[in-house]
C-alpha cells in the first residue's frame, strides 16, 4: 500500500473516530453544566440513605421507594447491605419513611431493587409491586402482593425470561404483565459504554404476559424509564443518551405505535406521570461525567424537569428544581401526589417538596 494511500486510510479513521468523541460526549452530557433552580419547600426524607432509584405513589397517597441499588458502574454507598423497598404515607404529616417486610420464601439477601411500578387490581382492589431487581446483576421482576394491614409485601413470583436479558424498569398492565425497558445485548457494563460509544441502538421495550412475550419497540439508544398516561391509552420511554421521551400509542393487542418524540437537553432517568394533570415529570443528570466518575469534591447534580401538554405541538419543559448534590445527589425521579414533590436518586438520599 502506498504511504500517501495508508496516511490517507489513516486520517479518515481518526476523523470518525473524533466525530463518534463529539457525538458521544454529546450523548453522555460530559461537559454540561447548569444554574441551580430551588424550590422553598424541600426537607430530606429520615432513614433513606442508600439511594431511592424509583418510586410509585398509590391514588390513596401511599408511596413505595425502591432502594439500595448496587449498580455496575455507579457508586453504591453501602455495596454490601440489601436492598429494601420503603413505604411513606404522604397524607401523614410525621413523614416517616418505614422499610416494609417481605414474607418469606424470597431471598432478600440478593435483593437488588430497580424500577418499580403497582397494579390494582380493580376486581378485589389487590395492590401488586412489581419489581426489576438484579440479584448476582441478573435481571429479574418479582412480584408481591402488598398487604396493607399487615405492612407486608407478600412474595407472589419471580419471572425470568431470555427476551428480559438485562431490564431497567417495568409498569405494570395486569396482575401478571407488564411493559419492561431491557438491553437486548449487554448486561456488562464495559459494553455498554462500548455500545453508547458507537451509538448503537439496541435497547427495547418489551410486552410480558404469561401467555406472551414479544418485543414491542424498539431503536433507542438507552431506554430506561417507562410509564403509562393516566388515561392508559399512552405509553412514554425515556431514553437516556437520546435526551428524548418517546411517546406511544398502546393498542389492545399490546403492541405500541409511534406518535412523537420529544426532545429535552438531558439525561433523563424515570418518567412518572402526574395523575390529575397528565404531566409527565423525571429525575435526570444533568452531566453524565460526574455521575459515573463519582467524586466527592464535585459530586453528580439533580435536576428536575416537568413537561406539560406532551401531546400537543408545543410540549412546555420546565426545569422546576436543581442542585449542585449540595442537598441531593444524581436525582432518578420525580413523582407529585396533590401538590407534593417526591425525589427519588440512584444511591443518594430522597427529597420530599411542597409544590
Ligand atoms: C395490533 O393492533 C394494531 C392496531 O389495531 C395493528 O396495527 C397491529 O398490526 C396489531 N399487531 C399485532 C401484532 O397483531
Ligand atoms: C453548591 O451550592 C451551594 C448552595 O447554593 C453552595 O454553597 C456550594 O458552594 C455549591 N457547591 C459547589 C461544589 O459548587
Ligand atoms: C425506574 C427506572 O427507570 N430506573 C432507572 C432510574 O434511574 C436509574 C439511575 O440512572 C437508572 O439506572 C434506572 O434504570
Amino acid at each position: 500500500m502506498g504511504a500517501l494511500l495508508k496516511l490517507t486510510i489513516i486520517g479518515v479513521l481518526l476523523a470518525a473516530l473524533g466525530e463518534r468523541l463529539l457525538q458521544f460526549s454529546h450523548r453522555a452530557n460530559l461537559f454540561r453544566e447548569i444554574e441551580p433552580v430551588d424550590l422553598p419547600n424541600c426537607q430530606l426524607l429520615k432513614g433513606i440513605e442508600y439511594g431511592s432509584e424509583d418510586i410509585e405513589i398509590l391514588p390513596n397517597g401511599l408511596a413505595f421507594i425502591s432502594s439500595g441499588l448496587k449498580y455496575p458502574g455507579l457508586v453504591a454507598f453501602a455495596p454490601e447491605k440489601p436492598g429494601e423497598i420503603f413505604l411513606l404515607d404522604l397524607n401523614d404529616e410525621k413523614l416517616r419513611p418505614s422499610s416494609l417486610r417481605i414474607s418469606k420464601g424470597f431471598d432478600l439477601s440478593t435483593f437488588n431493587p430497580h424500577g418499580i411500578s403497582t397494579y390494582i387490581d380493580e376486581k378485589d382492589d389487590s395492590v401488586y409491586l412489581f419489581v426489576v431487581n438484579h440479584p448476582h446483576h441478573k435481571s429479574t421482576v418479582e412480584i408481591f402482593r402488598f398487604a396493607e394491614e399487615e405492612n407486608v409485601l407478600v412474595y407472589l413470583k419471580t419471572i425470568k425470561h431470555p427476551a428480559l436479558h438485562s431490564v431497567n424498569d417495568v409498569v405494570a398492565v395486569g396482575p401478571e404483565s407488564f411493559y419492561a425497558t431491557n438491553d437486548y445485548y449487554f448486561t456488562d457494563f464495559i459494553m455498554r459504554y462500548v455500545e453508547l460509544f458507537i451509538g448503537l441502538t439496541w435497547t427495547n421495550v418489551v410486552y410480558y404476559s404469561p401467555g406472551e412475550v414479544r418485543q414491542v419497540a424498539t431503536g433507542f439508544y438507552s431506554a430506561n424509564g417507562i410509564a403509562m398516561s393516566s388515561d392508559q391509552k399512552y405509553i412514554y420511554v425515556a431514553d437516556v443518551t437520546g435526551h428524548t421521551v418517546n411517546v406511544f400509542e398502546k393498542h389492545a393487542n399490546w403492541s405500541l405505535s409511534p406518535v412523537k418524540v420529544v426532545q429535552l437537553e438531558t439525561l433523563l432517568d424515570n418518567l412518572s406521570v402526574d395523575p390529575v394533570t397528565g404531566d409527565v415529570w423525571t429525575g435526570a443528570h444533568p452531566n453524565g461525567f460526574k455521575l459515573v466518575n463519582y467524586n466527592t469534591k464535585d459530586v453528580p447534580w439533580s435536576e428536575i424537569i416537568r413537561i406539560q401538554n406532551i401531546h400537543s405541538d408545543n410540549p412546555i419543559v420546565t426545569t422546576v428544581y436543581a442542585n449542585n448534590g449540595s442537598v441531593i445527589q444524581a436525582s432518578t425521579c420525580a413523582v407529585v401526589y396533590d401538590n407534593k414533590l417526591l425525589v427519588g436518586t440512584v444511591f443518594h438520599k430522597a427529597l420530599y417538596c411542597q409544590l
